[in-house]
């Protein structure tokens, strides 16, 4: 059986973008309102450009799906574009001024050409849209298995919130974030985070930040430390790094775990038997530092992933560069672009690793229906929760 995997394909201002999904179970149940509120959460936000006024991204199902479920065949997503006019050489003329922080250069150079419009049509953030359609879908699986993924902002500029994140607070927190402008859930930190985009753009600048998704019901073990392949953890960085201007990735602590010592770090472990019969199956911890994973392993806490996007490299007044075709010194060319879209990467964010949160589960319970895959996670949980399955051994002394 394939593993749980996704593809996009498309131009940003070619005819549509694609996402094709393999590996998905038959019967999960595909919710296309939520699908679209995703893409349009993600076409929205503070510090937007005019790009959006112009599409109203939905998906259209091509294949894999029958009366609202999946039926275990490739499932392929369609997103139109509106502003559809890659041939057309006057809309969508040459760039040859790369833009320093884009793939300009390095894409012109990559496949031999001084046209740097080649490399950023398919580089181009727009097609995060079809990465979101794929992470919806991957949401709507992990939504039968109890597991809701929750994404926001957590910084723009140096503009940050404090506000904590838990199990019981999270599904206030998502109407205070949906209250925002910047998906941030704190509506002091969103004014002084709209200020500074509002600068930005008079400066003809830009600005970058930090988004954070936690991931909510996950027992222990999903993931591995067998392969490194396979740990939950790489492949969520993998996933994220993966996101067009994303520099950095950490889960739980992350880079802050460097300056404590291991008794601060380590988050201690608890038995209540209360909580046994829900996802932790009873195993608490007093802090969440590991960001919910071990060993590249969920542990039964939230699993907790910040993201750093790096402030977007179109600038009004662009930046030193120069012509590729004579080498000389050039401002770099603007295309019409965002001040920030930070807002919008939290929403890409969140569906890639929700992306990846299904795709373990589907190794660990998968099947090749739905009824399967949540007849093996019962079956799970309840052997986890009857260990030991054997009295323990002893050792005589
Ligand atoms: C985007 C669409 C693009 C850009 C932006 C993201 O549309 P257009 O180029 O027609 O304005 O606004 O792309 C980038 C940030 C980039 O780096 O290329 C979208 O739909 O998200």
């Amino acid at each position: 059986m394939p593993h749980l995997s996704y593809q996009t394909a498309g131009e940003s201002h070619g005819p549509a973008l694609l996402a094709t999904v393999t590996g998905l179970p038959a019967g999960v149940r595909l919710d296309a309102d939520f699908i679209n509120l995703e893409l349009s959460r993600r076409q929205g936000g503070y510090g937007r450009g005019g790009r959006q006024r112009i599409e109203t991204d939905v998906v259209d199902f091509l294949t894999g799906v029958r009366r609202g479920k999946s039926i275990g065949s490739p499932l392929t997503m369609l997103i139109r574009n509106k502003d559809s006019r890659l041939d057309d050489l006057a809309k969508t003329p040459p760039v040859y001024r790369p833009r320093p922080g884009h793939a300009d250069l390095a894409g012109s150079i990559k496949w031999l050409t001084t046209d740097c419009r080649e490399t950023l049509e398919r580089a181009s953030a727009r097609e995060t849209a079809a990465r979101v359609a794929a992470g919806a879908v991957a949401r709507c699986l992990l939504r039968e298995l109890g597991v809701e993924v929750f994404g926001f902002v957590r910084q723009i500029g140096p503009h940050a919130t404090n506000a904590q994140i838990t199990p019981q607070n999270w599904r206030d927190i998502l109407k205070v974030r949906d209250a925002s402008e910047t998906y941030c859930p704190d509506p002091a930190a969103t004014e002084l985070q709209c200020a500074a985009i509002r600068q930005a753009k008079v400066d003809k600048d830009t600005v970058g930040g930090i988004v954070e998704a936690h991931a909510f019901g996950c027992p222990p073990g999903v993931g591995s430390s067998m392969d490194w392949r396979d740990k939950l953890d790489a492949r969520i960085a993998y996933a994220v790094m993966g996101i067009q201007a994303f520099k950095a990735v950490e889960i739980g602590l992350g880079r802050d775990c460097a300056a404590l010592p291991g008794s601060q770090v380590h988050d201690p472990i608890h038995f209540d038997r209360a909580q046994q019969g829900g996802p932790t199956l009873g195993f608490v911890r007093t802090s969440n530092n590991a960001g919910g994973t071990e060993g590249g392993m969920t542990n039964g806490q939230p699993v907790v992933v910040r993201g750093t996007m790096k402030p977007i490299s179109t600038l009004l007044r662009g930046l030193p560069s120069i012509d590729l075709n004579t080498k000389e010194a050039q401002q770099s060319q603007y295309e019409r672009s965002d001040v920030c879209a930070v807002s919008a990467a939290s929403v890409v964010m969140e569906n890639a690793v929700a992306f990846e949160i299904a795709r373990a589960f589907c190794v660990k319970f998968g099947g090749d229906s739905m009824v399967e895959m949540g007849t093996n996670y019962d079956t799970f949980l309840r052997l986890a929760r009857s260990l030991p399955l054997e009295p323990p051994e002893m050792t005589i002394a």
